[in-house]
């Protein structure tokens, strides 16, 4: 195994709750981290201000560029530029729902994205010699109407959505391009993972969320849709660790990262609502606008790869989790708690 010192990595999808993980994850084991993200009207930082670094102070070890995944150019230019040893392609369109009101774009980010950035990897590889290992953010939303319970690495993809097929087309590319090229390509196909950073969008957060706002009294509903499917619920930080894991080994490979437990939505709400000593069925309402055109009722995986040939296995909880995203939404509600009180316009989260 390289010295991690002296290691570089390239992170798409920085901003996002699985990119700030894993920045920490890297920093913390010596590695330069360039992340890569988009220009937005607004910040777009807030999960990884906290291990921001000031690139003009000397020991600065997290640099932040701008580039589209739908820009192969400008994903080119960055490789050359920064000559990582990792690439971990974590970026993408990556809400279900909305992959159904964007399908086109979510092709073109989720799947095709992923495509260019592989050629921009295979390019730089070629010209310069020198080795480049890849990961693929694949998800089990590609078992979609799955084939069989559990879900392993030999299951039959069935996508569901937009955002299902545009990952089995990253997949796909990730192999072909392993098995083409000599590219050491690996992808985690990685069950739900959640966190206090998780999009609030996300069934868990939007119901976490909800559950501080009850509380301090800045909410009275939860609307949610289908409260009968199931997931696979783990931590983002235990995740992020067979990431990384995944491009330690001699050989790149494809594996199945999940907690081997499965929940309905209904079962989330209860914990979490049970959290705070609350009755959920006193606060959800159903709105049909958050059911999909098509579902993917169960979803439960078989991390039994990953864990003999890894040696990953899920550190935290289901209850553990909820605990720990009820409690942090608990905190940020008192806080926003405080602001109204004191005349300040709290805009609610926004469904999904
Ligand atoms: P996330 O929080 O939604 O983060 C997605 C990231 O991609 C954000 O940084 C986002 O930037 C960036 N992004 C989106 N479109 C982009 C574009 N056109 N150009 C550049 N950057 C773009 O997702 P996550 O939960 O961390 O998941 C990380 C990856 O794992 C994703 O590929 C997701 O599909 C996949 N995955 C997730 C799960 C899960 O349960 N979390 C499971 C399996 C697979 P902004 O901040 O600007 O939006
Ligand atoms: O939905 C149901 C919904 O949006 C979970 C992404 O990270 O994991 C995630 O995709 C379930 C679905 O996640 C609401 O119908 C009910 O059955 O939290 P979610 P997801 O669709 O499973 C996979 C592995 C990824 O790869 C994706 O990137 O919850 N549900 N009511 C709802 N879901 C939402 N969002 N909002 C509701 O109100």
């Amino acid at each position: 195994m390289a010295d991690p010192a002296n290691q570089s990595a390239l992170v798409t999808g920085v901003t996002g709750q699985d990119g700030s993980y894993l920045v920490e994850l890297l920093l913390a084991k010596g590695y330069t981290v360039h992340g890569l993200m988009r220009r937005t009207s607004t910040f777009s930082t807030e999960r990884i201000d906290h291990i921001y670094q000031d690139p003009h102070e000397s020991g600065a070890r997290l640099f932040l560029h701008f580039a589209d995944l739908t820009d192969a150019s400008a994903l080119s230019r960055l490789l050359h530029e920064i000559g990582p040893d990792e690439v971990y392609h974590l970026g993408a369109q990556s809400h279900v729902r909305v992959s159904f009101d964007q399908p086109i774009y979510t092709a073109d980010a989720t799947g095709v994205g992923a495509l260019k950035l592989l050629e921009a990897v295979r390019d730089y590889r070629d010209t310069t010699g020198k080795t480049v290992r890849f990961y693929q953010a694949s998800s089990s939303e590609m078992f979609g109407k799955v084939h069989e319970v559990p879900q392993r690495e030999t299951t039959p993809f069935h996508p569901r959505s937009p955002y299902g097929v545009a990952k089995v087309f990253a997949h796909w590319a990730t192999v072909n391009y392993r098995e083409s090229y000599d590219l050491h390509a690996s992808c985690g196909i990685l069950f739900n993972h959640e966190s206090p950073r998780r999009g609030e969008t996300f069934v868990t957060r939007k119901i976490t969320r909800a559950i501080g706002r009850i509380k301090h009294g800045l909410q009275d509903k939860l609307y949610l849709g289908n409260l009968d499917a199931k997931r696979d619920w783990g931590f983002a930080g235990d995740y992020v660790e067979a990431m990384w894991l995944m491009l330690q080994q001699d050989e790149p490979d494809d594996y199945v990262i999940a907690t081997a437990e499965t929940y309905s939505v209904r079962a989330f709400c209860e914990a979490a609502f049970g959290r705070v000593e609350l009755d959920y069925k006193d606060f959800v309402e159903i709105d049909p606008r958050y059911f999909r055109p098509a579902e993917v009722d169960i979803l439960l995986g078989d991390p039994t790869k990953a864990k003999t040939k890894l040696g990953w296995e899920p550190k935290v909880s289901f209850d553990e989790l909820v605990a720990m995203m009820v409690d942090a939404d608990l905190e940020l509600a008192a806080r926003e708690k405080t602001l109204t009180d004191a005349g300040h316009v709290i805009v609610p989260p926004m469904g999904e």
